[in-house]
């Protein structure tokens, strides 16, 4: 499977994601498709909806202290719902489908989430830390909700500027 990554200000960015019914061999081959996908273009978490597929998938992959993202730290979630969220944490955040730009995001510090794995098993993880922080991001990706759109106007309006310059340099210097 060929991926590529949509990227802002894509409308598909927007849509909301459908749940999976069927936990088959289309939805085995998205997911080992994504994985290494993820890897290459240096991800540690990525939404069905970054590579075109508005379905209720996401994986995540945070490295290890030595930087490396091993297999056993994979993380497969379909349909996850956030049931208990406490405490407040602001990270740095950056997006896959909106290159280059890193901004500080407030987030729940402690997250519970139910979801199912890739044979429709029920599941259940407590996180914290930036597992938590990823999974929120990503949550939201499919409600068709950037990080982007949590910034305040002003710095909403700058970020536009600056990635337009960003968008017309990159075109540019190809
Ligand atoms: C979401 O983000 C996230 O701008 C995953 O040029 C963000 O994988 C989870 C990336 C913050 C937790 C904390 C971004 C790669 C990757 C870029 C990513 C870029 C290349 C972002
Ligand atoms: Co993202």
């Amino acid at each position: 499977m060929n991926l590529k990554i949509v990227e802002y200000p894509d409308k598909r960015l927007k849509e909301k994601s459908k749940k999976v019914e069927k936990f088959d061999e289309n939805l085995h081959q998205l997911l080992d498709a994504m994985n290494p996908f993820m890897i290459r273009t240096n991800g540690i978490g990525l939404a069905a909806i970054q590579v075109g597929v508005a379905q209720e998938i996401l994986i995540l992959n945070i490295p290890d202290e030595d930087g490396s993202q091993p297999e056993e730290n994979l993380i497969e979630m379909i349909n996850p719902v956030l049931t208990n969220q406490k405490g407040e944490t602001t990270y740095q955040e950056g997006c896959l489908s909106v290159p280059h730009f890193y901004e500080d995001i407030n987030r729940f510090e402690t997250i519970s989430v139910n979801y199912q794995d890739r044979d429709g098993n029920t599941k259940k993880l407590e996180a914290d830390g930036l597992l938590s922080i990823a999974i929120q991001h990503e949550r939201d990706h499919l409600n068709g909700i950037l990080f982007i759109d949590k910034l305040t106007s002003s710095r909403r309006r700058k970020f536009e500027k600056e990635y337009k310059k960003f968008l017309k340099e990159r075109k540019t210097s190809k």
